[in-house]
């Protein structure tokens, strides 16, 4: 057979001999011809094949009809054949004759999914799931938006690293830690690259950037957590305060969301009905006490149990941002320090205060940012006050004692910025292979 053609190459191509590879979506298996039509990443095209008559009418032998009516739904194979463009063909205009099948393996008949699937259902069969072509644009669209992100740090001197997974104490908190045997001892799974991604400023790194897992013992069922998730990370030095993070936050969305827009918008339209808004620079920003305030006018009064905002209120403060400006992303600025870690800086002449931030984009939480404490008596102090072991800490403390330029940056839920761009109703859409507390297969 001829050298595999993509079928989305096949409108462009011309009439001839041609060579397609993929899975069978569906067979129509009819008296006279039988049609099939035939899907690979790019696209789909129906293959035709007249079935072969004896001068008397009866059916000739015909290897091709006896293998199509074989064929179960799902079956991946190669067909050569005759293209044909042919404008009354509704799929793209194109049909192949073919003169060849060659099967690959082919599938059970029985498909265990169905559209009208549960999404338990359909995550237990998530490669079949994924064939179906707006599940599997969400990761065309997420390595558009990665490549643009991507672009953006090399073009700007960023420094890709990969942080190890397997840690000695925790990166986060003490709650939501994977405890996994090592060797004679414990280890724990990272929640965040941030120690690690701190230290390669003391490298002298200057600007950096990585782009994977996060592990989180959440057992909460929620459509916005996983237990373990991809994480965004960028962090860089000689920054003045969160504001500078903010910026490149920014920066980087704007290539994100282009890119996708450039890419992506006809066929996130017609699929989902969605215009991609590439954001305007500057982001609304509004200091937490602030939003709350805003929020309570609104109807809301958030919880006190905890300082921070809760999803209601992000939900609130979302559509306020919409409403007066227009816009999809709020940050969320100054935190108080009781809700934020010891490695966030504090105001100047406030030190209940944190100089840091959350993103907030279409109602949920994608992100959070700050400009760390690089004082490394300072940093103590802090860790003091939140009752962590200095022992524990003390690797990441050294980072300090030799040396350190002010620097800052954030974490980013790839899963989540996915899902509230195509509003997706659960991160186990935007998410390969979804975990959660009772998820750990396929
Ligand atoms: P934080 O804990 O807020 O901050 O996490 C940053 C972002 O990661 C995503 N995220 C999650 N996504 C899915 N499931 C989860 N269970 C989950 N937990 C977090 C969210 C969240 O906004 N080290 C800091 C970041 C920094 O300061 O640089 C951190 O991890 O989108």
């Amino acid at each position: 057979m001829t050298e595999r053609t993509l079928i989305k190459n096949l409108a462009a191509a011309s009439d001839g001999p041609i060579s397609v590879s993929g899975w069978v979506e569906t067979v129509r298996d009819q008296k006279k011809v039988q049609f099939v039509v035939l899907r690979d990443e790019s696209g789909a095209v129906q293959l035709v094949h007249p079935r072969v008559f004896n001068d008397d009418g009866t059916p000739a032998e015909d290897a091709i009809a006896e293998t199509i009516s074989g064929l179960a739904q799902g079956t991946f194979l190669t067909a050569g054949g005759e293209l044909k463009h042919d404008e009354r063909v509704k799929l793209g205009g194109v049909e192949i004759k073919l003169d060849a099948i060659d099967i690959a393996a082919a599938a059970i008949p029985e498909t265990p999914i169905a559209e009208d699937s549960s999404g338990d259902k359909r995550m237990d069969w998530r490669f079949l799931d994924l064939r179906v072509p707006k599940n599997a644009l969400v990761f065309k669209i997420q390595t558009t938006f990665l490549h643009a992100l991507r672009t953006y740090w090399v073009d700007n001197d960023f420094i890709e690293i990969h942080t190890p997974k397997l840690m000695a104490s925790a990166s986060e908190s003490k709650a939501e830690l994977f405890e996994v045997d090592y060797f004679e001892g414990k280890a724990y799974l990272a929640q965040s690259p941030q120690f690690f991604k701190q230290m390669a400023q003391p490298a002298g790194f200057g600007k950096i950037f990585e782009v994977g897992p996060a592990f989180r013992a959440d057992p909460s069922f929620t459509s916005r957590h996983a237990t373990e998730f991809t994480s965004v990370d960028t962090e860089f030095s000689w920054i003045e305060s969160h504001e500078d993070v903010m910026k490149v936050h920014e920066e980087l969305l704007v290539a994100g969301f282009q890119a996708v827009k450039d890419k992506h918008g006809d066929e996130i339209k017609a699929l989902w009905d969605i215009d991609i808004t590439v954001p305007t620079t500057p982001f609304p920003r509004v200091p937490l006490a602030e939003a709350k305030r805003i929020v309570a006018e609104r109807g809301y009064e958030v919880p006190r149990t905890d300082d921070d905002m809760d999803p209601e209120g992000e939900r609130q403060i979302s559509a306020w941002a919409q409403e007066t400006y227009g816009h999809e992303f709020v940050f969320l600025t100054d935190y108080a320090s009781s809700i934020r870690p010891f490695y966030h800086m504090r105001h100047e002449g406030d030190p209940s205060l944190t100089n840091s931030y959350d993103l907030i984009f279409n109602g949920v939480e994608i992100s959070t940012g700050a400009q760390r404490e690089h004082r490394v008596d300072v940093l103590i102090e802090q860790a003091a006050q939140k009752g962590l072991d200095p022992e524990e800490l003390d690797f990441y403390l050294d980072f300090f004692r030799y040396g350190v330029p002010p620097h800052g940056g954030f974490g980013m839920g790839l899963s989540r910025v996915l899902m509230l761009m195509l509003h997706l109703p659960n991160i186990r859409e935007a998410t390969y292979l979804f975990r959660g507390p009772t998820r750990l297969t396929p």
